[in-house]
C-alpha cells in the first residue's frame, strides 16, 4: 500500500469508485473519465508501480487476476463473440502513456466497431 496513491485510496475504501468486481487479488471500477462505452480498470490491492516492476514470481496471481478478464467484461457490457469482444491495456512508465503509477489494466468495450483511443 502507499499512503498517497490514488489506486491504494480506492483499495482501502477512502475514496469512491464504481466498483464491479472485486477478489483477494484486484478491484475492477469504472474509469472515472471513460474513453469507450465501456471502459473499466483492474487494479490489483498490492501496490506496484507497472508492469516494469513484474518479474516471474508475479505469474501466479497476475494470471489469475487477468484470467476474470473476459467474464468481468462480458458481465459489463462488452458483447460476446468474433464480432464482439473487448481491449486489454496497459500503459507503462511515463513514457508508456501511465498517468496513474499504480498498475493497471484498463478494458475498453461496448460498441461494435470500435477504433480505440486516440
Ligand atoms: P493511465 O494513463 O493508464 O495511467 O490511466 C489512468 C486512468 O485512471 C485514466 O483513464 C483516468 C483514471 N483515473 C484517474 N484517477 C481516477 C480516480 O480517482 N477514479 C477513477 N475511477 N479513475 C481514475
Amino acid at each position: 500500500m502507499s499512503e498517497h496513491c490514488v489506486f491504494c485510496k480506492i483499495v482501502r475504501g477512502e475514496l469512491p469508485a464504481k466498483i464491479v468486481h472485486e477478489d483477494e487479488d484486484c478491484l475492477v471500477f469504472h474509469d472515472i473519465n471513460p474513453a469507450a462505452p465501456v471502459h473499466l480498470l483492474m487494479v490489483p490491492k498490492r501496490h506496484i508501480v507497472s508492469m516494469q516492476e513484474i518479474n516471474p514470481e508475479d505469474a501466479v496471481w497476475l494470471g489469475r487476476m487477468l484470467s476474470k478478464v473476459p467474464q468481468i467484461a462480458l458481465d459489463n457490457g462488452c458483447n460476446p463473440g468474433p464480432s464482439g469482444g473487448f481491449r486489454l491495456m496497459a500503459n507503462s512508465g511515463v513514457e508508456g502513456g501511465q498517468e496513474v503509477l499504480h498498475l493497471h489494466f484498463h478494458i475498453y468495450g461496448g460498441s461494435r466497431p470500435w477504433k480505440g483511443p486516440a
